[in-house]
């Protein structure tokens, strides 16, 4: 009964996990944080974004802040009215929609002469199976069916159980 328990937990699983685990958390800046010298296309460079994702920004409370800003304000480091800033030193952003975003600090000359400025590009959601060119509508259709059908399954087994 147990093991059998175990095996429906596995399954249910090995079909909801690969969705979840899609959503990514990136810490801007890596290890040095939001920091001075950011440098914004070496980090951003080889990710990729999805609709689903977050952006953390670390730094000292009071050193730095976020705000986001249209393209304009990217590239002149115009700052916004403070209170549009976020200044929690833990600074999570979801990206919620696909598109183009831009970050900047809004501390001193920070975004100007130290480039703590962000832009990056929102890809719609992620797709829980990476399509692959050649796949064919038709095998898209079965594989989304055998999911139908697996999940009735666990479905049924978990009222067994
Ligand atoms: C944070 O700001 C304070 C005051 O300007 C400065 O003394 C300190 O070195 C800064 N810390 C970092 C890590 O930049
Ligand atoms: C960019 O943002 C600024 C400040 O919010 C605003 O005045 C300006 O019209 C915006 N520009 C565009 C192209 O949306
Ligand atoms: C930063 O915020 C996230 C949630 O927004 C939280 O999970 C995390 O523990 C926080 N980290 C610190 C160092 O406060
Ligand atoms: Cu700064």
């Amino acid at each position: 009964m147990a093991s059998y328990r175990f095996i429906t937990l596995a399954i249910v699983a090995i079909i909801v996990l690969p969705t979840v685990v899609m959503a990514t958390e990136y810490i801007v800046g890596d290890d040095k944080g939001w920091n001075l010298n950011f440098k914004s296309q070496d980090w951003a460079k080889d990710k990729v974004f999805y609709v689903g994702d977050t952006l953390v920004f670390n730094y000292i409370v009071g050193n730095h802040s976020v705000f986001k800003v249209n393209g304009t304000g990217f590239n002149d480091c115009i700052v916004p009215s403070p209170e549009l800033g976020l200044t929690t030193g833990n600074d999570t952003i979801p990206l919620k929609a696909p598109g183009n975003k831009w970050y900047i600090c809004g501390v001193k000359k920070h975004c100007a002469d130290h480039g703590m400025k962000l832009a990056i590009t929102v890809q719609a959601e992620a797709p829980a199976v990476a399509p692959t060119p050649t796949k064919s509508s038709a095998f898209q259709i079965t594989s989304s069916a055998s999911q139908l059908i697996m999940a009735a399954m666990v479905f049924i087994a978990m009222i067994v159980v």
